[in-house]
């Protein structure tokens, strides 16, 4: 693993998003805007993935490239996957779940990315219910997000998150618990913070106390990119039909509602999913260096 050891804070990203949940080229520029607004915020972005078998954290310019090339022919790997792929020397896009090992084991706390996994709809009688919940469960990392894509169950996946003993968060003035394109599902976080150092306080706590379950801060669209809100719902309720139609299963289901989602709506879900992606890693960013003048 080439972990970055520089003394300043870092942020962790995912890189499924850039191998299964966007298209070429936008999944490109958008892995390096993300990377761009971290530094920007006086953080250190640390990409994650696994090439040819080494599950890095950190990648320079011509590895995200390569990725965002090569995309969907690489595997999208997530907690149950890494022992093989290391063992075997494959390569792939991490998801939430095995990112978030990842920053652990490199001993990087924040984790910004555009939406994590959930229950699906349906999971009574499917049993999908995202890896990267139990993950949250199981590793204290603190994960910024925008909540959940309303392709999920967003009140099953919250009561998920309670059982997981998972801090759940608003980032904001509000405690709406937001559903990715939109600024509210519906359903309320049980907190809200609405500064990065007030999130910062609760991580640093969440440290001494040595909690080994995750964060979740989620963070609403910014206004201005919400517009598109209905039209993206009534394609996700198509993508669902869609899904249901083609017996689409298991890890399949997540990379092929968001693309044919993007799809139905002309790229314009696309637009609003980089627009929070890139304001989630300016968020993570804030904390991240709140978090690390806490703890000096
Ligand atoms: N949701 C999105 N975009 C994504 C993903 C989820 O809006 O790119 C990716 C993330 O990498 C997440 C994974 O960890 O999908 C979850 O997949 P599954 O539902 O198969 O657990
Ligand atoms: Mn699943």
């Amino acid at each position: 693993m080439e972990a970055l050891h520089t003394g300043r804070p870092l942020v962790a990203l995912e890189s499924t998003i850039i191998t299964h949940g966007m298209p070429n080229p936008h999944n490109l520029s958008t892995a390096l805007s993300v990377e761009k607004k971290i530094r920007e915020s006086g953080t250190i972005p640390a990409t994650v993935a696994v090439l040819q078998g080494k599950l890095c954290v950190g990648l320079n310019e011509t590895q995200i490239i390569w990725l965002a090339e090569k995309n969907s022919d690489l595997i999208k790997i997530s907690r149950r996957d890494l022992p093989f792929i290391l063992s075997q020397g494959y390569s792939g896009g991490t998801t939430v779940s095995a990112t978030m090992i990842a920053a652990h084991m490199a001993g990087i706390s924040i984790f910004a990315t555009g939406g994590i996994g959930g229950v699906h709809r349906g999971a009574e009688e499917s049993f999908d219910v995202s890896a990267d919940l139990t993950e949250l469960g199981r590793t204290p990392v603190a994960v910024v997000s925008s909540g959940v894509k309303s392709i999920l169950d967003i009140p099953k996946t919250l009561e998920y998150l309670e059982t997981q003993g998972v801090c759940v968060m608003t980032f904001g003035s509000e405690r709406h618990f937001p559903a990715f394109f939109t600024r509210d599902s519906g359903q309320l976080s049980p907190y809200n913070v609405n500064s990065p150092i007030k999130a910062a306080q609760v991580i640093d706590s969440h440290i001494k106390l040595g909690l080994e379950s995750g964060l979740l801060i989620a963070v609403p669209i910014p206004e201005e990119f919400t517009s598109a809100g209905d039209v993206i719902q009534a394609a996700i309720t198509e993508a669902l039909d869609l899904a249901k139609k083609q017996n689409i299963c298991g890890k399949e289901v997540t990379p092929f509602l968001l693309s044919t989602v993007n799809h139905l709506t002309k790229g314009q879900s696309l637009e609003a999913n980089i627009a929070l992606i890139e304001n989630n890693a300016s968020v993570a960013g804030r904390i991240a260096f709140c978090l690390h003048q806490l703890r000096q």
